[in-house]
């Protein structure tokens, strides 16, 4: 066993998911921080998932019963343990997926914030109460549970993406059935077993069955998108995945939360703070080795501060450090795959072709024959053309010159998968433009600050193809419920339309 592979499986152990289910699967785990193997985990099957999804549909039909502050209490139990394991489940984010530990780390630190967040929602779950038209009448709208809700999550956020859905859908009354990301099982794994405890700390009230993973491939995720007792999925991944999953649950009228690409920009403006503005695009189009929805792929910058600020840029981008993200201090870890690798290579070569001028970009070797480290590349483009206008989830940042604020407007919004913007101005006008409706179309439109790290307390997503996807924060917890409009008469008459009346006597 490698010493990768030892640590992962103390880390388990620690976090609760038994040795038995770390080897002889069908399905092997690597580590992109070396491309060793570290686990073989066990694949269930489309049929086993159907039925897997039967139960959570039963522990649905009790848990739906269960007062929402005291849905709430698992929650707040669920926060409380993964306080207790955040380093051990960072450090296993880190080794499953190469994030550098801060980020590992922070992805956990969402998963509390989330919670904390369902705790205060499980006793808000408000319905108004309507004027009605009739005397002797009260209106009023209740949040009822919705269901077993389907989570497919992504391997860049392993853990966060389902804890966002996850948190809202328990108090909410509904039951989970998780698909991981094929690359990320043993996180999945991890939090199943720290979800166990909470459950086993709760009490009975918690019925078996609440929260379902289920490891598996596409044919798993395809038994869960068009299964009837299914009547939302939330889904993360790419545009590709998104359409064969969008079209499948309309056919059947169930809900879609969609929080798919991300070719974000940021513009910087001529009043911009340059020092500012330069730490929030590092952070922004480096971070994570360029693998968030979140991440900046594109950058505008006037002309009148263009040869201040990009020399500096590249300077960044060369000095940064890359590496194994489990040792030292690198600030960018690896792709997740030689396929992630492949692509952004693709992608420069074609921006070289379109007249692109490529720094960084190339592999970085740490003698791993498998581990696809790479310096992040920044690419001073001419226009806006060829793969700048697709998302390659990679760390590319293209750069382009603009002059007039009206076409870089124009600009930002003309590519599809638009999720998160930024504009970097001191200019009150431009601001304010960036954020009204002729400005940003994205789902989140930030000023002076990066396109990444949004919080969980705002709705999260809003990828503008999808109409926007949301989870997370502000009033996102409605698309886990059904809204009933209920109206009770008091009185002792029957008002019906005018001139109606029935002769039942
Ligand atoms: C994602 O990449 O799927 O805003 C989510 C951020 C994180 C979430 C990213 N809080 O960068």
């Amino acid at each position: 066993m490698t010493s990768i592979a030892k640590e992962t499986s103390g880390l388990l152990a620690k976090l609760g998911v038994s040795p038995g289910a770390l080897s002889g699967g069908d399905l092997g785990v690597t580590s992109p921080v070396t491309g060793e193997e570290i686990a073989r985990v066990s694949q269930i099957s489309a049929k086993d998932a159907g039925k897997a999804i039967d139960e959570a549909h039963a522990a649905f039909l009790k848990w739906r019963l269960v007062p929402g502050p005291r849905r709430g209490e698992l929650v707040r139990l669920l926060g409380e343990e993964l306080r207790t394991h955040k380093e051990e489940l960072g450090r296993l984010v880190s080794i499953e997926v190469g994030k550098i530990p801060s980020e590992g780390l922070g992805e956990v630190q969402e998963m509390i914030d989330i919670c904390d967040f369902a705790v205060g929602l499980s006793r808000q779950l408000y319905g108004l109460t309507i004027a009605t038209e009739r005397p002797g009448h009260r209106m009023m709208e209740t949040w009822q549970p919705l269901g077993a809700v389907g989570v497919i999550s992504a391997f860049n956020f392993p853990v966060a993406v389902w804890s966002w859905n996850a948190a809202l859908a328990l108090v909410c009354g509904d039951s989970v059935v998780w698909k991981p990301s094929e690359k990320t099982p043993l996180t999945a794994l991890a939090c199943e077993a720290i979800f166990a405890r909470a459950a086993e700390r709760f009490g009975d009230d918690a019925p078996e069955g609440l929260l379902k993973v289920l490891i598996g491939g596409a044919d798993v995720g395809e038994a869960l998108v068009d299964h009837a007792k299914i009547p939302l999925v939330s889904a993360t991944g790419s545009t590709r995945m998104g359409r064969a999953v969008g079209p499948r649950l309309a056919g059947r009228f169930a809900r879609a939360i969609l929080e798919l690409g991300g070719n974000n920009a940021g513009i910087v403006c001529p009043s911009a703070d340059l020092d500012m503005t330069l730490r929030a695009i590092a952070f922004g189009a480096m971070g994570t080795a360029g693998q968030r929805c979140t991440t900046m792929r594109r950058l505008f910058v006037h002309e009148s501060v263009y040869d201040q600020l990009v020399p500096r840029l590249k300077k960044a981008y060369e000095s940064v450090s890359v590496g194994n993200p489990l040792e030292g201090k690198a600030l960018i870890g690896p792709l997740i795959d030689k396929q992630a690798f492949e692509g952004m290579q693709k992608a420069l070569d074609a921006a070289k072709a379109a007249g692109g001028s490529v720094t960084g970009g190339a592999r970085v070797d740490t003698g791993d024959a498998d581990a696809w480290y790479v310096r992040p590349a920044i690419v001073e483009m001419p226009s806006q053309t060829g793969p700048v206008l697709e998302e390659t989830f990679a760390p590319i940042l293209y750069v382009m010159k603009y002059s007039d604020f009206d076409e870089v407007l124009v600009s930002h919004n003309a590519v599809g998968a638009g999720l998160s913007s930024s504009i970097f101005t001191r200019d009150l006008q431009e601001a304010e433009r960036f954020l009204s409706p002729e400005g940003s179309d994205c789902g989140i439109a930030n000023v002076n600050i990066g396109t990444s790290g949004a919080e969980i307390g705002g709705a999260f997503g809003g990828e503008k193809e999808t109409g926007g996807g949301r989870e997370s924060g502000s009033d996102a917890w409605k698309a886990y419920m059904r809204r009933a409009t209920n109206t009770i008469n008091y009185s002792k008459a029957l008002p019906l339309a005018q001139g109606v009346s029935f002769d039942i006597d």
